[in-house]
């Protein structure tokens, strides 16, 4: 198949599934096209199925806001005409579901008929697609996909409680590949982190406010109380100085490193023992994936799709949005003795398996088939 892929190109959870499917969808044999205005984070390699299409917004004076909706359509329309796609495919509906609207009927002047499949990954839904700003084109622009994904049970049950969607939306859920995220040997790198052999605890985000940081600091101060540990912040964005002033505060600095924004994910993970993702929502939790697929068990709330990835008592524990004391309490639970750890080590990778990427892929395969095929 010729797919085009929008995506946004950044580090952050939709844009890491939409070019990490390319990659794969690339591996397999079709030819992928990713449409976006920055090259995506993970795609700076050559390889004869991957194309790049840079959507490019020219700025004129009048323009408080530049339209990249309208730059995105025009370019879909010609990606899709000239490199003559079977299917597009974009993930976040917000903007990238109404341009492909957009595209598909600037398109079928010219006779060509284009599926769109829109996947919906969280925040376009729970946060910014519910805002009365957007909602009304968001639910137009679902109900005129010709195929809906969502990333968990509970994104899909989300859409259909606050949208009036008409659709039929398929659950598939995230994946991870399993070549790149396992456990490597990085002794050095602990040693230096941990001399002491203190446990080790890592976050990793975007830092925004639905991540809830500051309770990740709180949950480690308490930790640290009890057993000599160390944490790993990974990642910016607007909550870290909050999170650099609490750990002062709290005079836990000396035991935590932020580590800013990293490529190798994998490494650091590698050397940790125990994730923390207290977030507020998450639709499905793809950096706890990664954790567990790096035999990292996961403390987490149970808000979202946390439930349909995190299996309480087995990969990690769950527990209420907030309840800084319960997830310590947990964690220490975990911690405490290095038989029970190992234990949640093996689970956590077991149960990452169950989203091997090599068992997503030809669902996606599938669907695209079936969309094009209806369509
Ligand atoms: O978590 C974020 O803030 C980034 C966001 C995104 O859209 O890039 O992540 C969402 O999509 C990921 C991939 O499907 C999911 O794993 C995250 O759970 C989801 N985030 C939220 O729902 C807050």
């Amino acid at each position: 198949m010729k797919i085009g892929i929008v995506c946004y190109p950044t580090f952050g959870g939709s844009g890491v599934v939409a070019t990490e499917l390319g990659k794969a969808l690339a591996a397999n044999g079709h030819q992928v096209h990713f449409i976006t205005y920055r090259q995506p984070a993970r795609l700076d390699f050559f390889s004869e199925n991957l194309y790049y299409h840079e959507v490019s917004v020219s700025n004129y004076p009048l323009f408080d806001y530049a339209p990249y909706e309208l730059a995105l359509s025009s370019k879909m329309v010609d990606v899709v005409r000239f490199e003559k796609l079977d299917i597009l495919h974009v993930h976040y509906a917000i903007p990238h579901a109404s341009a492909a609207y957009m595209a598909k009927q600037i398109l079928a002047t010219f006779g060509i008929k284009i599926p769109v499949v829109t996947t919906l990954h969280g925040t376009d839904i729970t946060l910014v697609g519910k805002d009365m700003t957007y909602k009304p084109v968001v639910t137009f622009s679902i109900n005129q996909s010709d195929g809906v994904t969502a990333v968990s049970d509970d994104l899909r049950k989300s859409t259909y409680d606050h949208f009036d969607i008409i659709k039929d939306i398929k659950v598939i859920p995230n994946f991870i590949d399993l070549e790149r995220f396992n456990l490597q040997p990085k002794d050095h790198f602990k040693k230096a982190i941990a001399p002491f052999g203190e446990r080790i605890l890592i976050h990793t985000s975007n830092f925004r406010k639905v991540k809830r940081t500051q309770d990740v600091i709180h949950i480690f101060k308490k930790i640290l109380d009890v057993i000599p540990a160390k944490l790993l912040m990974v990642g910016d964005g607007p909550e870290r100085v909050n999170c650099e002033a609490l750990s002062r505060e709290l005079e836990v600095c000396e035991h935590v490193r932020f580590l800013g924004k990293q490529d190798a994910v994998e490494e650091i993970l590698s050397v940790a023992d125990l994730f923390l993702m207290p977030s507020e929502s998450e639709s499905f939790g793809l950096a706890a994936l990664e954790a567990m697929a790096c035999k990292v068990p996961v403390i987490s709330s149970n808000s979202g799709g946390l439930p349909e990835l995190n299996v309480d008592g087995v990969t990690g524990f769950m527990s209420a949005v907030g309840d800084v004391e319960d997830m310590a309490e947990k964690a220490i639970r975990i911690l405490k003795d290095d038989s029970q750890l190992k234990v949640f080590k093996e689970n956590a990778l077991a149960r990452a398996k169950e989203f091997d990427l090599k068992l997503i892929l030809p669902i996606y395969e599938s669907y695209y088939q079936q969309v094009i095929d209806e369509s």
